[in-house]
């Protein structure tokens, strides 16, 4: 079984990586240190850095026990009475969950206690940046440096990895 790595975080040392299973690398050596299995699917994986948050494809977010994987609480990701469904790949940024709708060229910023969607980010502006010519598919990675405090996108088969900066809260002031 391969493992899909657009889950592939790192929490504090070893190296997370899912495919119903959840395998633990050891971060030098890439030996693998353990595993879990899960019930249904694993879609993305990140880390606020203390626990494992995982999506699934559906609108909710489960937060895990980094030692024993156990669901410690189901994140519900709405904006305003709409659930957000098909949530893709995430990443923990300064205090928020940010996750692409998977087909969808939005990524979605979301308050990690209840939910709430914060704010869209459009991402159909970086498909024209592509050349026509090639065979891309969907949005799929985001990552954060943050000690340079940086934001990449790339998607699936994209021959490029953006960088990304968003527009003042003024401009696109969030949901509240
Ligand atoms: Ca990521």
């Amino acid at each position: 079984m391969s493992a899909d790595l657009s889950g592939l975080i790192q929490i504090s040392v070893p190296v997370y990586a899912t495919a119903r299973h959840l395998f633990i690398y050891e971060l030098e050596t890439l030996k693998k240190i353990g595993q879990f299995t899960y019930q249904g699917e694993g879609w993305g994986l990140t880390t606020d850095g203390k626990h494992l948050l995982m999506s699934n494809g559906s609108s909710v977010i489960t937060l895990h026990d980094p030692d024993s994987f156990t669901i410690i609480k189901k994140i519900h990701v709405h904006d305003g009475d709409n659930f957000i469904d098909h949530l893709n790949e995430l990443e923990f940024i300064k205090g928020e969950i940010w996750a692409n709708i998977f087909m969808e060229n939005f990524i979605v910023r979301i308050a990690p206690k209840t939910g709430e969607v914060l704010g869209w980010i459009d991402m159909n502006a970086l498909f024209n940046r592509l050349a026509p010519t090639n065979k891309i598919d969907v949005l799929n990675g985001i990552a954060h440096d943050e000690k340079a405090d940086r934001i990449f996108v790339t998607g699936k088969l994209w021959p490029a990895i953006f960088e990304i900066k968003i527009p003042t809260e003024r401009q696109y002031p969030s949901q509240k």
